[in-house]
């Protein structure tokens, strides 16, 4: 009954699995997607007549093409999501799990015949470059050609893919079905003992593009704790400074804090002209692994941008915009008449004659019943573009090892507290840093806006496995990693009085970044604080920025007060984590306190 159009596969293990998951979903056709610009260009007309996706001026947006989703299926279900492994112990107190059996058993009654008069694609994939160390295969089956369209921008897939596998058990079976895309039926659950991820009744990306958050962060997390390497919720960049020498960074913020745009930092005029520039390596993931020469070297695993549409403009991040071009799918935003595209705080004036991300007729200033202003683009609405057409995309972004990572930086969302940037103290300090971090709750996830919660390393909703297990992994490759690179954490949100944002971030952040490179090489000055080293008076190149007197020093101040407070704070969140919350933590707590307290009674 496999259509299989060209090669496909003579492994029997896939063929076995297709088969059995054929079976429970009753597909009436099966489709193997090959990767061909022709079998993508068939699939994209197929989802034009179905109307599931619809195609944008092809003269103003080449390639380019427009999706909703269902309303209610707008961001990640995280309260759907669980983690399905043998031992609760295993999965931890920061995720939703299941037993396997049950697990299994409970979605099989959403996936059966789910797929009656529909196709199944075959999706074989790769998540870092085909046939690296640091890749790994899964092949996703689904009902959703918006699904494959994504998947082709997103990672390596095709025949390809299937070539390198071979005969191997070594990938990770995806499956994921729209059934009825009812939210008391979604299910995003994980299999990390059986290498398996399924997904159903859902049709927004972040539960769907299984390759991305389900495998590239929860199960290869999990992987990475057993086979001794870190999957991170990270981007990477590479600073070039004004000899040529370029020098990477990791970084890890809360969803939807800015990551894309410094992952496309372009340079603040004053560093421009001194000839910095930065190297997009990739603005979500991050695969890191400790190599001969005593560093850890990272991968992006993914080709594409996943990117949060609102908010994005040639002043925020002009490099994405000129990514989302051609070759792109947009999600949920405003669709103009003459068959572009527009969003909230995007570029250029909104559209007269438009309709919004629910399909309804929309103009500017539409007002609800009780007056409010209804949005047109969904504040989560999003773009897909290939990585490739990024105008600041690092030459290395497919090297098979990747690139040397000299700092890692955290960060979030604070109004006050956390200054603009401190340098931990040690690698101990810095994991401790990482396991503290907070933020802000943003529109990429259901729940109260605004609220700050905690969320280590931004790895809250993605690490696939035991939170405090984790963090002991994190403790143990400072101690296998002969160069291990420091550790930072910055603050671009920081406000005043007045609510007023005390930095201008953007391209200004660069500023920061060389900083912490100096201090990376043994070089920059710095001051010892409760919490860490901040720069140094006048240690931050300010040419060309100027900030009202006395701002740097508000950006930059430690108060041991706030920090006590903060201190039982995390004590609170560490208590959640179970027995098994790592002891070097809670000496880096006492620590904290006990210089805090020291740095008051001087
Ligand atoms: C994302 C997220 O979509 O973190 O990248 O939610
Ligand atoms: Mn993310």
């Amino acid at each position: 009954m496999i259509k299989s159009n060209g090669r496909a596969t003579t492994s029997s293990l896939l063929m076995n699995w297709v088969e059995e998951m054929a079976a429970l979903c009753l597909p009436d056709d099966i489709v193997w997607i090959d990767g061909s610009i022709e079998q993508r260009d068939e699939l994209r007309k197929e989802a034009c007549r179905t109307g599931e996706i619809v195609e944008l001026n092809q003269e103003k947006l080449p390639g380019c093409y427009y999706h909703r989703t269902h309303p209610l299926d707008v961001a990640r279900a995280e309260d759907k999501t669980f983690i399905c492994c043998r031992k609760q112990s295993d999965a931890g107190a920061t995720n939703n799990w299941k037993a396997p059996e049950e697990a299994y058993a409970e979605a099989a009654n959403y996936f059966r015949a789910s797929m009656r008069g529909r196709t199944m694609y075959v999706v074989p994939f790769s998540m870092g470059p085909v046939g690296s160390p640091f890749s790994k295969t899964g092949v996703e089956l689904t009902d959703s050609i918006y699904v494959v369209l994504n998947m082709l921008i997103m990672c390596h897939v095709g025949q390809e893919v299937l070539d390198t596998l071979g005969n191997s058990n070594d990938f990770t079976r995806c499956l994921h079905s729209r059934a009825t895309l009812d939210p008391e039926k979604r299910l995003i659950m994980h299999f990390p003992e059986d290498n398996a991820i399924w997904s159903v009744n859902s049709g927004y990306g972040g539960n769907v593009l299984l390759g991305k958050k389900c495998l590239a962060l929860r199960l290869a997390s999990w992987m990475a704790h057993q086979e001794g390497w870190l999957a991170e919720h990270m981007l990477i960049l590479g600073v070039e400074e004004p000899d040529g020498h370029v020098e990477y960074v990791a970084a890890a913020f809360p969803s939807a804090c800015g990551k894309t745009n410094l992952a496309m930092l372009i340079p603040a005029e004053g560093l421009k002209s001194k000839g910095y520039r930065i190297w997009t390596v990739g603005d979500d993931i991050a695969w890191i692994r400790p190599d001969t020469d005593g560093r850890l070297w990272a991968v992006n695993p993914e080709t594409g941008f996943f990117g949060v549409a609102p908010g994005t403009n040639s002043a925020s991040n002009r490099n994405a915009m000129l990514t989302a071009t051609k070759e792109t799918i947009f999600t949920n935003v405003v669709l103009a008449k003459d068959g572009t595209v527009w969003w909230e705080d995007g570029d250029g004036d909104p559209p007269l004659e438009a309709t919004d991300w629910l399909g309804r007729e929309w103009h500017p200033g539409k007002m609800d019943d009780k007056g409010n202003v209804i949005l047109g683009a969904q504040p989560n609405s999003r773009f897909t573009a290939p990585v490739s057409q990024c105008p600041s995309i690092s030459f290395r972004r497919e090297h098979h090892h990747g690139v040397p990572i000299s700092a890692f930086i955290f960060g979030g969302r604070r109004n006050s507290l956390a200054p603009l940037v401190y340098e931990a103290m040690s690698w101990n300090h810095g994991v401790f840093v990482g396991a503290s971090m907070a933020s802000e709750r943003t529109s990429a996830q259901y729940g109260k806006q605004g609220e700050v919660r905690r969320d280590p390393f931004a790895m809250l909703p993605f690490c696939g496995y035991n939170m405090a297990d984790y963090f002991k992994h994190w403790i143990n490759m400072g101690r296998v990693v002969k160069n291990p690179p420091r550790v930072f954490h910055v603050n671009w949100f920081r406000r005043d009085k007045d609510n007023n944002f005390l930095w201008p971030g953007y391209g200004e952040n660069l500023r920061v970044l060389e900083w912490i490179l100096q201090r990376s090489r043994g070089e920059g000055r710095a001051d010892k604080t409760p919490i860490g080293y901040v720069p140094a008076n006048t240690a931050l190149d300010m040419t060309g920025l100027h900030l009202p007197k006395g701002t740097m020093k508000e950006l930059l101040n430690v108060d041991p007060d706030a920090w006590l407070r903060e201190a039982d704070d995390v004590e609170t969140f560490f208590d959640t984590l179970g027995p098994r919350l790592p002891w070097e933590l809670r000496n880096e707590l006492e620590a904290l306190r006990h210089r805090c307290g020291e740095s008051k009674n001087r």
